[in-house]
């Protein structure tokens, strides 16, 4: 297992569930830690709880990622001490509704396709040349099962997840002779506010997709994710899809009554 002592590790998304969860996880041990998201108080209060927990560095960013000058601007302007990134966690993303394609809101589409897809195209954009430079770095991309099985009502979200998909392989491929390393993790249900996200902030029809199922929670994916982040130097971890037992598919799901 490689160390992850004082490595950079930039969480995009990290205000709540799997990029917060991230962060514990990788200050634990004992990286340290540049955190963005749209809602800067959440990150800077973030920062301050894991300062306080692992005794590591902290670097909390306003970022919206669909904001290419703002992703840019915050990069080129790390301090000698933040700018070698060696791990990039591009968590940053959402699903929005849950309906029949010619029923759904295009604005919605729009909202996924900025941040899933563009989103984590400009991190990329904004991060990778440092690392193609040093020779190091390792980008994580967080998928879904959503870009492999497509399902019905969620066909422009599975768009986004099937882009990023494509994504990280064609990114693999364009750095393979740089030493830079590229992984997707692709989970199926994980508890956390991505349910109230994709319903508008409806808790019932959220609490509800997880009826009779013991879901995965953020920290199971944290935890996978440090495990892609400290194999070997000459091992590479392609692609985890990660669902829970009773889960095997995004169409088949044993439910307990
Ligand atoms: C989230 C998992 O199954 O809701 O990416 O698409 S799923």
């Amino acid at each position: 297992m490689e160390s992850l002592m004082n490595k950079n590790v930039f969480i995009t998304g990290a205000s709540s569930g799997i990029g917060e969860a991230c962060a514990h996880a990788f200050a634990y041990e004992g990286a340290n830690l540049i955190i963005s998201a749209r809602r800067f108080e959440k990150v800077e209060e973030l920062a301050n709880v894991i300062r306080e927990k692992y005794d590591v560095k902290v670097l909390a960013l306003k970022i919206d990622v669909t904001d290419y000058g703002m992703v840019e601007k915050a990069v080129s302007e790390l301090t000698d001490e933040w700018k070698n990134i060696d791990i990039l966690i591009n968590n940053a993303g959402k699903g929005l509704g849950l309906e029949k394609m010619y029923e759904d809101d295009p604005n919605s589409w729009d909202e996924m396709i900025d941040t899933n897809i563009k989103g984590a195209l400009y991190v990329i954009k904004a991060v990778v040349p440092g690392m193609v430079e040093r020779k190091s770095g390792h980008v994580i991309n967080l998928g879904s099962i959503a870009g492999h099985e497509p399902y019905p009502k969620g066909g422009v979200y599975c768009a986004t997840k099937h882009a990023l998909d494509a994504i990280t392989k064609s990114l693999r491929m364009d750095v393979i002779d740089k030493n830079v390393k590229v992984s997707t993790i692709d989970p199926g249900m994980v508890e956390t506010n991505f349910g109230e996200i994709r319903f508008y902030g409806d808790k019932e029809k959220a609490a509800n997709v997880y009826k009779g199922v013991k879901p995965l929670v953020a920290e199971d994916i944290a935890e996978t994710i440090v495990f892609i982040a400290t194999r070997p130097a000459h091992v590479n971890i392609n692609e985890i899809i990660i669902m829970p037992h009773v889960q095997a598919n995004p169409f088949v799901c044993h439910r307990e009554e």
